[in-house]
């Protein structure tokens, strides 16, 4: 029985563990990524950890999510990355060189290799056959220390492509197919392989846009070989050294397996608010449109934006709709702007936007009130746009060039003309805005403004936890709703006390208050709590406003970490239908709790109801130890001594 891609990464970087399905495993990670937003508090962790230098074979640290700065804040934070980078012995790309994960992929991916990064979308590597996880910041920060990433040991789910796609029919599109079929809880606890002879069809481009949108199917991470087409784009990049073939064996085993017919495929939407939400675009019929955004690390590649700027060619954007493009790196851009293309995007009434995240983390290109947005992103969550009336639609950049022309969203196989792009056979290369770190023994002066507040830590665990509940959520809660980001609150990213003030504000604005007023209590959750981004803003704000324990039907894997990290405690109901018992402000109290641990159940009493109800405990003995010390700073510290 042969090795997948997945088992031969796990195997080759296994430190601790054994790899048996659902067991807990460490893996040496070999290269990290930070972008800006999540970057301040990890590299604030790092600095907590007291090491001299990272341990890793590369970290980069990009800035690319908090680009508007409308005040000193983002600024400073800036500087406070660049400096902090460069004494521990990171890489930093520069603001304007583009999006974290598709300079990565182009400068910095390695086939083989297992990577790190403070955002969920860092699976994108994948589409060149790494291991690339989403992490919390301090995971990455304690990768950059050398310490081995915690994960439980994934099924592997083959996705078999086959056949060829469509003219007009996007690589989005397939994943979009993978959401429809598995929903946004379909990934958890899997990584999903790609194999079959359909792949051979696909660009490491396009396969990106597939890996990198694994993150909306809740997945541990996703994964492409390194064959013929990675070799294709390494050269182009003048990486050909960083070029290994990495193939699963001929008679390679997987856990599970999906197939997706290519020949089949029709171009799909994401209709509101869940990437999951997927329907035929012929079928959803032809909805006027007021704005079409494309762009983000999902669909930002040199190939997604000369397929937009052959579509948008000789045309005008249509007069009711706003288009917006923001390319996904420098390399895209200054290549379009050579070639001309980018002035047959300007040309067409399309509005150019800095290479950054920009509108996909609602920086910015708000909708109007009601307004429909086609978006070429990967998350159309309720709020995420920045308007809460709004109606994301999330679309290949097919779909959304062609519907930009039409001001209604259009089925782009209706359009009959050659968008075909050929794999340059050189990008143009040019990595003057990724600064080098400073060389061992020099001195450098980390620069820290005003804005960058001490984080909160949490408290050993004591015998009894007790609390009211202060909320109660239904499922599928992404990390948007916990602790939303948008232009207003993205600034504080290094200020918790400033950002708790904003935590569940699109769902309930007086959850702060209610916290503060009850001295922090309990959060009740339904199935997948904590899906979407890597943000641990969503563990800080709620441990800075006193939550002591999530209990939920399920969790996402990377906010479950994250709680874990800052000494929360996740618990999960026994039976689902105590869930519904369950009210505000009822008083839970949780005795025992040391031994309850490890035993694996917590008895929790509902003192307002005057009832009692079984919880799961579904951590390893190592994140046992790490919510007892209260978070994951204080358990290393410990084991320091
Ligand atoms: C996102 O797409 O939600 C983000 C912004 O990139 C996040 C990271 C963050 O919240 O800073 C992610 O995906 O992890
Ligand atoms: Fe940036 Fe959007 Fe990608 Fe997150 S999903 S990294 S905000 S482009």
């Amino acid at each position: 029985m042969g090795d997948n891609l997945v088992t031969k990464i796990l195997k080759s970087h296994l430190v601790e563990g054994e790899l048996k399905i659902g067991e807990p495993i460490g893996i040496r990670i070999d290269q990290t990524l930070t972008q800006d937003s999540t970057g301040t508090m990890a590299y604030l962790q790092l600095e907590a950890m007291g090491i001299d230098r990272v341990k890793t074979k590369r970290s980069v640290a990009f800035i690319d999510h908090n680009m508007l700065q409308q005040g000193f804040e983002n600024a400073d934070d800036h500087k406070f990355i660049q400096t902090v980078a460069s004494k521990y012995g990171v890489h930093f790309s520069k603001p304007g060189n583009g999006i974290c994960h598709q300079v990565f992929l182009e400068r910095f991916s390695t086939p083989g290799e297992t990577l790190t990064g403070s955002d969920s979308h860092t699976p994108t590597a994948g589409g060149v056959g790494m291991l690339a996880m989403g992490a919390g910041g301090l995971d990455v920060a304690l990768a950059m220390g050398g310490g081995a990433y915690y994960i439980n040991t994934p099924k592997v789910c083959k996705i078999n492509l086959v056949g060829k796609l469509k003219p007009m029919v996007a690589a989005k599109d397939i994943i979009l197919e993978v959401l429809r079929k598995l929903t946004v809880k379909g990934g958890v606890n899997r990584v999903f392989e790609y194999a079959g002879m359909g792949i051979k069809t696909l660009s490491v481009p396009q396969r990106a846009t597939i890996t990198n949108m694994g993150a909306e199917l809740g997945a541990t991470t996703s994964i492409f070989p390194s064959d013929e087409r990675t070799l294709e784009f390494f050269k182009a990049q003048g990486r050909e050294e960083d070029w290994i073939e990495f193939m699963p064996d001929l008679d390679a085993v997987y856990d599970e397996e999906v197939t997706v017919n290519l020949d089949d495929l029709k171009p799909l939407a994401a209709k509101p608010h869940s990437p999951d939400n997927v329907e035929e675009i012929s079928s959803i019929g032809k909805v006027s449109v007021d704005q079409v955004a494309i762009g983000s690390c999902t669909n930002s590649s040199y190939e997604d934006l000369m397929k937009v700027s052959k579509i948008l060619k000789g045309k005008k954007v249509h007069p009711d709709v706003s288009l917006v493009i923001a390319p996904g790196s420098r390399q895209v851009m200054e290549m379009m702007a050579r070639n001309g293309a980018l002035a047959d995007i300007i040309s067409s009434g399309a509005r150019v936007l800095e290479n950054s995240c920009g509108p996909c983390i609602g920086m910015g290109q708000a909708p109007g009130t009601n307004g429909v947005s086609l978006r070429t992103f990967n998350r159309n969550f309720y709020g995420r746009s920045g308007t809460l009336s709004a109606n994301v639609y999330l679309v290949s950049p097919e779909t959304a060039a062609v519907s930009a022309i039409a001001g209604v969203l259009t089925d782009p196989t209706e359009i009959n003309i050659d968008i075909t792009v050929e794999m340059p056979k050189e990008f143009l290369i040019d990595d003057s805005m990724i600064l080098a770190p400073a060389p061992v023994g020099t001195k450098v002066e980390v620069l820290r403004g005003p804005n960058i507040k001490p984080f909160p830590v949490n408290d050993k665990l004591g015998e009894v936890v007790e609390g009211k509940v202060l909320i109660k959520v239904e499922d599928n809660i992404t990390t948007d709703h916990i602790m939303p980001s948008n232009s207003k609150l993205l600034p504080f990213r290094s200020n918790i006390p400033y950002l708790a003030d904003f935590c569940f504000n699109t769902v309930d604005s007086d959850f702060p208050k209610r916290a503060k007023e009850n001295n922090g209590g309990v959060i009740i959750a339904g199935n997948n709590y904590g899906q979407g981004s890597s943000r641990e803003h969503a563990a800080l704000a709620p441990l800075h406003l006193g939550i002591k324990a999530v209990i939920a039907k399920s969790f996402a894997r990377i906010h479950k970490a994250n709680l874990i990290n800052n000494g929360i405690i996740p618990l999960e109901f026994e039976n689902e239908t105590n869930y519904d018992a369950l009210d505000n402000l009822d008083k839970l109290v949780m005795e025992n709790i040391q031994s309850a641990l490890d035993n694996g159940i917590v008895k929790v009493k509902n003192v307002t109801k005057e009832t009692e109800f079984n919880a799961l405990v579904q951590l390893t003995e190592k994140e046992i130890a790490v919510i007892r010390a209260g978070g994951r700073l204080n358990y290393v510290k410990s084991q320091n001594k």
